[in-house]
């Protein structure tokens, strides 16, 4: 097939319009003509009857019309951006939501409650295979069930201002563990989050995982009025009968600076705010709080307009679910009161004189919180306006600046929050596999859901976007290399001849992050240093790493003073390095932490006794039967950071303990088969049913969608078995010229008679055992073959009518 007679006369075509923002409009080509030896000149016709004349360049061809808004983008005949968006814009428009796109699962949040998870279609997908009905998450949760899978519900990125969370990541994981662990009796469509009636003890555990971990881990953000704000990976067990017999979870990175800071219009944790609307005021009094959180420092910096209607209702869901989990009335208040202190340790006034931080002895916010801290008053007043020095004959006090002494106490409260997150992912998991794990011991198979944070690009990327966006860099690693695998598996099944290839790897930032000589290695080196600062991480970052071997991944910013960049696989990020060595550390003051763990409060020292201990250690206890679990499990992952309390054990720092989890996590997903559904978010608005088109297509891009089905369909995009694509073309051969020797059922031979037909070049297909595959383009010459041939037999049949009439 030459460019010339791809390009006919009539073929269609996507012409950019004005800016590339805009997306594309459709043409038809009215006149072609060779101008050189490799280049055409078009004369092209809009819908709106324009014409353009084009040089050069050629325009990407539109898919024929049974290919455009195909189910699976894998079957686009043309495979290029304006097919792909096409195809999943005017799906949207028809309220299908899903596509598939390969192996991955394409999701359009739909921003308002869809018909689609309701009984009857849950029932519907049971025991079906993917691709015999519509589309939708549940096929792919069918899917899993098979074997042993696992699912990675994965967002995605964004381009320079947008950004997908909100894109319906943890929607999507909820719908699809409530396939999974209760098919029988699903919920309505009405409340996703609502328990299954009928639905056994550890079914309802599962299923109340979701109001505890988005009351104390999602926020209100710009973006997304229920933003997770911390990575999640919940296992289902399944026993030899596929019962499922109990779960697991393992968090990532709670965002902490949360719990101190909020940015105008975006909210604390919801459980604060909860605790605020939900609690009956004679126990709002005993925890000298009120109705009114504008008081309190930790919830008043995002404005006034963080009051949510909903707040007094999730706070009875939050305490239902956490009676199902096991945590009782009584633990309850504890945790309450933890909270509580919080907010008063955010509110205690310190001020300065001209050099250092005070506090009145009386502060009534630091009476209030060390008493339900249970930690001794003075003692902590003490270090959290000094600072102790250890030098090698003695030990100094010096006096810390008020901003210092805020600081001190900030990381306080962040460092308990985190720990009662991890105390109550603790409690959960302990509930979800028993006691003594004897679920997890039981269990046979497992499917896993991972719902983890997006990469992020701010107009400021600091610490946490780093951790954010190397956790990505991993996970689009690892989906490479699997999609990659598939796809030359089904060569190898099919025996067709294939040469192996290559495609674009992004290891080279990985190792950049990750590697021996690499950030996270000069971060912890510098953290470790007691006089390193951030600007001295910074020197050593462009001292190792500025080097050409990095060119592609690395670069200094030209204008950015104290910054970095990575070129990640989705854009390049520059990094603020402000902050960093402090984040990495993650410190509260030595004394701090030795007053937190002596206090009077016993819930507390447990509390920070579960957090601190877990590291490192296994994540169950070992059944009392001595049954070990055969469940791959990622570990630890939550990030407590931990000292070795008087003993001289090196603090994990935050960087590494990550690392460390993410590597445990990748290992594991290798084991696994993977299922990934991408979550797009249609508009920046949050507006049902609106799509605009050069937001979804940066999401597209940025998730490798386009890049990802080149990989799968390398060489031969359209795999078709001989009985379709004999059904479909064999009104080509042209039967006329003698009757065909062959039987209906012989739809290989048809297939080779087609192709003869078309005059399809050897080099554009193979045959496989039980397939035919074609390389771009073949299918498209096939379909305006068909419909010329059938335009030509229904022209005859008209003229005949007419001449006998
Ligand atoms: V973030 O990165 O954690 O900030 P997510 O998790 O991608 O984000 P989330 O699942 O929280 O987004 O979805 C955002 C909102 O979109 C939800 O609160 C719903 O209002 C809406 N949504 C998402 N998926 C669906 C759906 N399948 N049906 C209806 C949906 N609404
Ligand atoms: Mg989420």
């Amino acid at each position: 097939m030459t460019t010339l007679s791809l390009y006919a006369p009539g073929t269609r075509v996507y012409l950019p319009r004005e800016s590339e923002e805009e997306g594309w409009i459709t043409a038809e080509v009215v006149t072609c003509t060779k101008v050189s030896a490799d280049a055409l000149k078009l004369v092209l016709r809009d819908e709106s009857g324009q014409e353009t004349t084009l040089t050069g360049t050629l325009p990407p061809l539109r898919n024929p019309p049974l290919l455009e808004s195909a189910d699976d983008l894998a079957t686009l005949s043309h495979l290029n951006e304006p097919s792909v968006l096409y195809a999943v814009q005017s799906r949207y428009a028809q309220r299908k939501i899903y596509t598939y796109s390969g192996i991955v699962l394409l999701a359009v949040n739909p921003f308002e409650p869809v018909p689609l998870y309701t009984p009857e279609i849950v029932k519907s997908y049971i025991g079906r295979n993917k691709g015999e009905l519509e589309p939708h998450l549940f096929a792919i949760a069918e899917d899993a069930r098979e074997v042993r899978w696992i699912f990675l519900n994965s967002r995605l990125k964004l381009t320079d201002g947008c950004d997908e969370s909100g894109a319906g990541k943890t929607e999507s994981a909820k719908l699809v563990m409530r396939f999974i662990a209760a098919p029988k009796a699903p919920a309505t469509n009405a409340d996703q989050n609502s328990f299954v009636d009928g639905a056994s003890l550890v079914e309802q555990q599962i299923q109340a995982t979701n109001p505890i971990l988005e009351a104390f881990g999602n926020a209100k953000t710009t973006r997304n009025d229920n933003s997770s704000r911390f990575g999640k990976f919940i296992q289902l067990l399944f026993d030899s009968n596929r019962q499922i017999v109990g779960a697991r979870v393992r968090t990532y990175l709670l965002e902490r600076t949360r719990i101190s800071y909020q940015t105008t219009t975006e909210r604390n944790y919801h459980i604060f705010y909860q605790l605020c609307a939900g609690l009956p005021s004679k126990n709002l009094e005993s925890l000298r709080i009120s109705a009114d959180y504008s008081q309190f420092h930790y919830l008043n910096q995002g404005g006034p307009s963080s009051a949510e209607l909903s707040d007094r209702d999730k706070f009875h869901a939050t305490q239902d679910a956490l009676n199902i989990i096991g945590i009782d009335a009584g633990k309850q208040t504890s945790i309450f009161q933890v909270l509580a202190a919080l907010l008063h340790l955010g509110n205690i006034n310190i001020t300065q004189t001209r050099t250092e931080a005070i506090i009145e002895d009386e502060d009534p916010a630091m009476v209030q919180a060390m008493e339900f801290l249970g930690v001794n008053l003075t003692e902590f007043k003490r270090w959290t306006i000094k600072k102790q020095i250890t030098t090698r004959s003695e030990k100094i006090a010096t006096t810390l600046t008020a901003p210092q002494a805020v600081q001190v106490r900030d990381s306080i409260s962040r460092f308990v929050y985190a720990c009662l997150f991890e105390w109550l992912v603790t409690a959960i998991n302990e509930s979800l596999t028993g006691k003594y794990g004897d679920a997890a011991a039981r269990a046979e198979t497992h499917i896993g859901v991972l719902d983890i944070y997006g990469f992020e690009h701010f107009e400021k990327n600091s610490f946490e976007q780093f951790c954010i966006n190397y956790a990505n860099e991993r996970l689009q690693h690892e989906f490479n290399t699997y999609v990659f695998k598939l796809a030359q598996d089904d060569y190898v099944k099919e025996k067709i001849n294939w040469t192996f290839i290559d495609f674009d790897d992004n290891q080279p930032a990985i190792d950049l992050m990750e590697g021996k000589l690499g950030i996270l290695s000069i971060l912890d080196e510098e953290s470790r240093l007691p006089l390193g600062t951030d600007a001295s991480f910074l020197q050593k970052l462009n001292a190792q790493l500025d080097k050409p071997a990095n060119k592609a991944v690395y670069k200094m910013p030209k204008f950015a003073n104290a910054a970095f960049t990575i070129a990640h696989y989705a854009l390049d990020v520059t990094y603020q390095v402000e902050g960093f060595l402090e984040k990495n550390r993650d410190t509260v003051p030595e004394e701090q932490l030795a007053l937190l763990t002596a206090s009077s409060n016993p819930f507390l020292r447990e509390v920070v006794d579960t957090a601190l201990h877990r590291v490192g250690e296994p994540v169950e206890p070992p059944s009392p039967n001595g049954a070990v679990s055969k469940i791959p499990d990622p570990g630890r992952t939550s990030l407590v950071g931990t000292t070795g309390r008087g003993t001289s054990v090196k603090k994990p720092t935050l960087g590494s303990i990550f690392k460390g989890s993410l590597g445990t996590l990748m290992d594991m997903l290798r084991t696994t088969n993977v299922h990934y559904i991408r979550c797009l978010k249609p508009n920046q608005h949050k507006m049902p049913w609106e799509f605009h088109p050069s937001q979804v297509l940066a999401q597209l891009r940025a998730a490798g969608v386009l890049e990802t089905i080149r990989i799968s369909t390398a060489g031969y995009p359209s795999r078709w078995t001989f009985e379709t694509f004999a059904r479909r073309y064999y009104i080509l051969i042209h039967w006329r010229e003698g009757p065909p020797l062959i039987k209906r059922e012989q739809w290989k031979r048809i297939t080779v008679l087609v192709l003869q037909k078309a005059g399809i070049d050897k080099s554009k297909h193979q045959f496989g055992e039980t397939k035919i595959f074609l390389r771009t383009g073949v299918l498209a010459t096939l379909e305006a073959l068909r419909s010329a041939r059938l335009n030509a037999v229904l022209f005859m049949q008209t003229n005949m009518r007419r001449l006998i009439a």
